[in-house]
């Protein structure tokens, strides 16, 4: 839960940033030279700190964040805190994309609607930020970087996106089977398949998609030879043996760095892997 200070600090921070995020695009094309990719921190400021910290050891010029700030863990206020300051101090180095928690629907009945029960106006204005928030990113005319997945409609290009349907964007996952089928996450959402993956890339002459959203115990997940990332940065899901990940993009490579939590301390593994871009 977040403190009265905390809150009143969201507030400055929220009526600082939503003039920044209203110019952005809905879909933000950035050329850096060394950036970290990180996701779903889902309200946790010890991770947050630990991979900012991080990031700033390996002297990254810029920051992307895949969305799923909020909810699960029970600093959804101090995150968004820290990122919308990351973001205040050098807007066009940070780039903080929409995740499907950032919604109305779900922002208001899991933990940073409980946390701002009694702080309507509060909550009512952290939604008006979101729905400002981009929804993909392109790094270095080579990466497409997004919380859920593409649409896989026909002839689909990254101009498609649009800040005010961005549901498809935002809660798609990845699928084994070509094509679009249905996902258990709900009505009008799918599993995009490797053919549209593949015709994507290549119609839009990119390299890889880079997506988080689905959680899982690896840190980073490989899908259709390489095409797409599937990266995880929460480590909520508890337990010793749980691994997340980020990931930090150079020119033609990507980097994947992994850490875990035990007994409440965090620590990186020695392991880390290097995909270079085809
Ligand atoms: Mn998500």
């Amino acid at each position: 839960m977040s403190t009265p200070e905390e809150k009143e600090i969201l507030k400055l921070n929220l009526e600082r940033s939503i003039p920044l995020f209203e110019k952005e695009s809905a879909v933000v094309h950035s050329d850096f030279k060394k950036t970290l990719i990180a996701t779903d921190i889902h309200g946790d400021l010890n991770a947050l700190e630990f991979i900012l910290k991080f990031a700033e050891e390996k002297e990254v010029d810029s920051y992307i964040f895949l969305g799923d700030y909020i909810d699960k863990g029970s600093e959804s206020v101090a995150v968004l805190n820290t990122l919308l300051e990351l973001k205040l101090k050098d807007p066009k180095k940070t780039i903080l994309l929409r995740g499907n928690h950032e919604t109305r629907g779900l922002s208001a009945w899991l933990e940073f609607g409980e946390d701002l029960v009694y702080h309507p106006e509060l909550l009512d204005a952290a939604n008006e930020f979101f729905e400002k928030m981009p929804i993909a990113a392109v790094l270095n005319n080579q990466i497409f970087c997004i919380h859920g997945c593409i649409a896989g409609s026909e002839d689909e290009t990254p101009t498609d996106i649009s800040k005010a349907e961005p549901k498809c964007y935002i809660w798609n996952d990845p699928g084994a089977e070509d094509g679009l089928t249905p996902s258990p996450r709900g009505n009008s959402i799918h599993r995009v398949g490797p053919n549209l993956i593949s015709d994507y890339l290549k119609r839009n002459d990119l390299k890889l998609i880079i997506r988080g959203h689905t959680s899982h115990t690896e840190g980073v997940k490989y899908w259709f030879d390489g095409k797409l990332v599937s990266l995880y940065s929460g480590i909520h899901l508890d337990g010793l043996q749980v691994k997340a990940a980020v990931a930090i993009a150079k020119e033609d490579e990507i980097k994947f760095h992994y850490f875990r939590k035990t007994k409440n301390r965090f620590e990186w593994l020695d392991e880390s892997e290097k995909m270079k871009l085809k």
